[in-house]
């Protein structure tokens, strides 16, 4: 079974991601997740950090001369900030460091973790809680979704792409992006090929820094290749769709998720919802794919479409209303940095949520202690399906 876990704060030394289960052979250096991290930080709207943010990587274990091991895979991401927080940061007893970054934040950001957390683990200062829930975090799971997606590739043929539908309002058209689309998404400003969309999102994302505020978005996932045959109808945790939602949902930020014609779905009569099929060439076809590739909590063999909308970032320039938890008197939350807009970052983070799951549901089903015999597995699968179900 594939499992993963993520530790470390925004300004501490690194963030960690560790991946148990993954089967040895799987092509992999600290190049590829390099790659996958550079994606994670571009897109106009970003604040001052990901200016100087390097995301070095360290390859900790589980990985010798370029593949898995089939051993726990550990990766740190160090954080360039690090030297100006160990202070601060610093895991010592003892009281804080003099000066104004260790000074106590009791200015709670609505909307932010920072109260429910103060509350929930007893703390007096959001440091204690914003550091760990901030979205740093997410580059570790970059870093192992960097690694799941290149089992998909090499075990299943599969592949992954990300891109942005709606910006701070703004809807992006056109056709969906393929993997042959990923070079030019990752080369664009904004995650989107809609070049009308991509002006008006930017003119957005200004306006929104200038008036000192921070904008949502809706992003979406695509995943080609797979088989059908992933995830299970027979038990609430074993369903695919549920297994991804609970992934992206769990991306800071997120306030919905939807597969396939997601909410729209509910508003049309089944005929204008449901995946008829047909036989074309000899196969077996679905006329449109509203399911997003999954019925009944199993993949069908279509692309798998999954979409999530983001929530404006909470650290918003223009002051919100609080309460100063040491007085209880009324104040204004606190501010220091931050990016007016994160949504084609959360694109590549929701890709990696997604290509974990899909990884985990692919081992589940074929299994395999190196990336060959999960091959094989798969190949058996195939031929045994009925022709009339091909
Ligand atoms: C974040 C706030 C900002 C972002 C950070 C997430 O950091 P800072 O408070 O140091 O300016 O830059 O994102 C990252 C560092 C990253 O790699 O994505 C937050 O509060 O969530």
């Amino acid at each position: 079974m594939l499992r993963w876990l993520t530790a470390g704060e925004s300004h501490g030394p690194a963030v960690l991601g560790l991946l148990e289960g993954m089967v040895a052979g799987v092509e992999m250096s600290p190049r590829t997740v390099g790659q996958a991290l550079a994606r994670r930080r571009s897109g106009h709207g970003r604040g001052a950090r990901m200016g100087f943010e390097a995301d070095q990587v360290e390859i900790i274990g589980g990985v010798w001369r370029g593949a898995t091991t089939g051993g726990p895979i550990a990766i740190s991401v160090a954080n360039s900030e690090w030297p100006k927080w160990r202070q601060v940061m610093s895991p010592e007893p003892g009281p804080p460091p003099p000066g104004a970054r260790a000074a106590k934040l009791t200015r709670p950001r609505p909307g932010h973790a920072d109260l429910p957390g103060m509350v929930k683990y007893g703390h007096d200062d959001a440091r204690a809680v914003l550091e760990r829930s901030s979205a740093r975090e997410t580059a570790a799971r970059v870093a192992l979704g960097a690694v799941a997606a290149a089992f998909l590739e090499q075990a299943l043929g599969a592949r992954l792409v990300s891109h942005v539908v709606a910006l701070g309002g703004v809807s992006a058209d056109g056709p969906r992006p393929l993997p042959s689309d990923v070079a030019a998404l990752d080369a664009s400003r904004l995650r989107t090929l809609d070049p009308a969309a991509d002006a008006a999102m930017a003119a957005a994302v200004d306006q929104a820094r200038r008036d000192q505020e921070t904008l949502g978005g809706v992003v979406e996932v695509i995943a080609y290749g797979l088989p059908a045959g992933l995830g299970s109808h027979v038990q609430a945790d074993r369903r695919l769709d549920a297994a991804l939602a609970g992934a992206i949902m769990s991306i800071q930020a997120i306030k919905a998720v939807e597969i396939g014609l997601g909410l729209a779905a509910a508003a049309l009569p089944g005929s204008a919802v449901h995946d008829q099929l047909d036989r074309q060439d000899g196969r077996l076809v679905r006329r449109t794919n509203n399911a997003g590739g999954i019925e009944g909590g199993i993949s069908n063999g279509e692309p798998v479409v999954v979409r999530a909308a983001m929530k404006p970032i909470p650290t918003v320039p223009r002051a919100l209303a609080t309460i100063d938890t040491a007085t209880g008197a009324p104040a204004q939350a606190h501010h220091q940095r931050s990016d007016t807009t994160a949504v084609p970052a959360a694109a590549v983070v929701a890709e990696a949520m997604a290509a974990l799951v899909l990884a985990r549901a692919a081992l589940e089903k074929f299994g395999g202690d190196h990336v060959r015999e999960t091959r094989r597995n798969l190949a058996g699968h195939l031929a045994a399906v009925p022709e009339t179900m091909r």
